[in-house]
């Protein structure tokens, strides 16, 4: 991009402080009047030869400088699916296990990973402005970008076209880790869900089945095998929920399973406000500590 910048620039000023010379000497020093066929021979050279020989030459010293956004083959390759108004996130690991989780995208440092994006209903568009430019998910086609981090951190992501009433609650993190680090963290999340040790965690669970949670989410693990929303097996291991609106831990939780609708309107899941408050705290005990 500095490149692109510097030389861009520098073409520009160059071609601006010419015209801006030659208009000044048309202005001020009256050039004589030319013959017809001098005059149309400065607008077919000076009008159309050079600037096209110009533009061309610009061009062809830029096109090689767009990433190629084709999948190459070897690369890792993340599927990330818009929804309203979160991220799903699907590693496809090497030995055919599939891991899915939400709202946070691990990359390896210094690698590329390509990213297939698409979505089911509307179309959004995935940006983490320290990373890459935008891309759009649209229904029905898979979009392609590579990511080839530099720095090891947390960098901030978030869907840059409306697509909806939580359009803004609509927000994700890069992690990006050291490939031994992303290695460890795909193997823990990969693994079943914590069975529940403390009593109230177990309580937890039990709710989480009679209360139908199981129709939208999945607990592998479980008989929690709902598609429709987060994968929750890992869900306590997530820096933030509901696509960054709130941190994660088990106030949140509770207040995210009762008010959800109030917290972020217009998202798929109901608020649970009929629940007591004793369920909410066993519910989110439960999910907290699937780590
Ligand atoms: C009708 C489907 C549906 C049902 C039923 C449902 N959820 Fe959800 N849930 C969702 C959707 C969709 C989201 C994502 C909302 C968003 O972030 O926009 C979600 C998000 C969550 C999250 C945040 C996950 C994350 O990583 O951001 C938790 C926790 C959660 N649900 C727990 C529950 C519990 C507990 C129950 C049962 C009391 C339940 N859900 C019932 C659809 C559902
Ligand atoms: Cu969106």
């Amino acid at each position: 991009m500095a490149a692109l910048f510097w030389v861009l620039g520098a073409a520009g000023a160059i071609i601006w402080t010419v015209m801006m010379a030659l208009l000044l000497y048309a202005l001020y020093f009256k050039p004589r009047i030319h013959a017809e066929r001098t005059a149309s021979l400065l607008v077919w050279i000076g009008g159309l030869a050079i600037p096209a020989t110009g533009i061309v030459v610009l061009v062809i010293y830029t096109l090689p400088m767009m990433p190629s956004l084709r999948a190459q083959a070897g690369q890792p390759t993340i599927e990330v699916v818009g929804e309203l108004y979160w991220w799903r996130v699907r590693y496809r690991l090497s030995d055919g296990r599939v891991v899915e989780t939400a709202n946070e995208l691990h990359l390896p440092v210094g690698q590329r990973t390509d990213l297939a994006l698409t979505s089911p209903d509307v179309i959004h568009s995935l940006w983490i402005p320290a990373l890459a430019g935008k891309m759009d998910m649209i229904p029905g086609r898979t979009n392609r970008i590579a990511l080839e981090p530099e720095r090891e951190g947390r960098y901030g992501g978030i869907c840059a076209e409306l697509c909806g009433e939580s359009h803004s609650f609509m927000r994700f993190e890069a992690v990006v880790q050291s490939p031994d680090a992303l290695a460890r963290w795909l193997g823990a999340q990969a693994a079943d869900a914590n069975p529940p040790a403390t009593p109230e965690e177990k309580r937890g669970a039990a709710l989480f089945h009679e209360t139908g949670c199981g129709a939208c989410h999945t607990i592998r693990g479980t008989q929690a095998e709902g598609r429709s929303g987060p994968d929750l097996t890992h869900v306590g291991s997530r820096e933030r929920i509901a696509g960054g609106l709130l941190p994660n831990n088990q106030g949140t939780l509770a207040g995210w399973i009762a008010a959800s609708q109030d917290l972020k309107p217009g998202n798929k899941m109901p608020s649970f406000a009929v629940l007591p408050g004793d369920d909410l705290r066993a519910l989110a005990a439960y999910l907290a500590a699937l780590k």
